[in-house]
């Protein structure tokens, strides 16, 4: 299997409810079903993967969807620009461009394996853009929220990841 850092998987995340939702300044909320998902076409991105802890995994192959095709079927409205990725770990999202969001992948396999929960899935974001960091591969993504305005207070990835370095 890979070189990814087994963390343990939190009681709030629980397989058996997820869906992903499309939520916010959207014409077509969408709830989607893991069954759903895989219907929608399927890339696969080679990655090396690296942590702001210290840690490289090498060698990755994702497998999913990509954002910006599900935002064609939500379709976001006109001056939206911003996206927040919400997982099942309570208070973890991420706040994104729309454009960088767009180009990123929603994994659904790892290595050519249903993604195992202890990485994230059922479906976990892939930013696969040079700037991208690490607390930005959100595990377990249970809804993408789109806005016509930065969302300030919810975006809690980044704090949260380097508070655990630090302590
Ligand atoms: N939902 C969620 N996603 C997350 C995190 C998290 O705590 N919750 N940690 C991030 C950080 S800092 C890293 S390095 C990777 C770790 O991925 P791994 O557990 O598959 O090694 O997940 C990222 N995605
Ligand atoms: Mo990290």
């Amino acid at each position: 299997m890979s070189d990814l850092k087994p963390h343990a998987v939190p009681d709030d995340v629980d397989p058996d409810r997820w869906t992903l939702r499309l939520t916010g300044a959207v014409d077509q909320s969408l709830r989607l079903t893991a069954e759903d998902l895989v219907a929608y076409p399927l890339e696969t991105a080679a990655d090396d993967f690296a942590c702001a802890e210290g840690w490289v995994a090498n060698g990755l192959s994702w497998r999913g969807v990509r954002v910006g095709r599900l935002l064609e079927d939500a379709e976001p409205t006109e001056a939206s620009e911003y996206g927040l990725v919400r997982a099942m770990d309570g208070e973890y999202a991420c706040s994104f461009p729309l454009d960088r969001l767009r180009e990123s992948i929603l994994a659904l396999e790892l290595d050519g394996e249903s993604l195992p929960l202890e990485h994230g899935g059922p479906a976990r974001l892939v930013p696969l853009d040079t700037d991208r960091d690490c607390w930005e591969s959100i595990k377990w993504v249970s809804e993408i929220r789109i806005g016509e305005t930065p969302f300030v207070g919810d975006d809690t990835a980044k704090d949260l990841a380097l508070s655990r370095i630090e302590g």
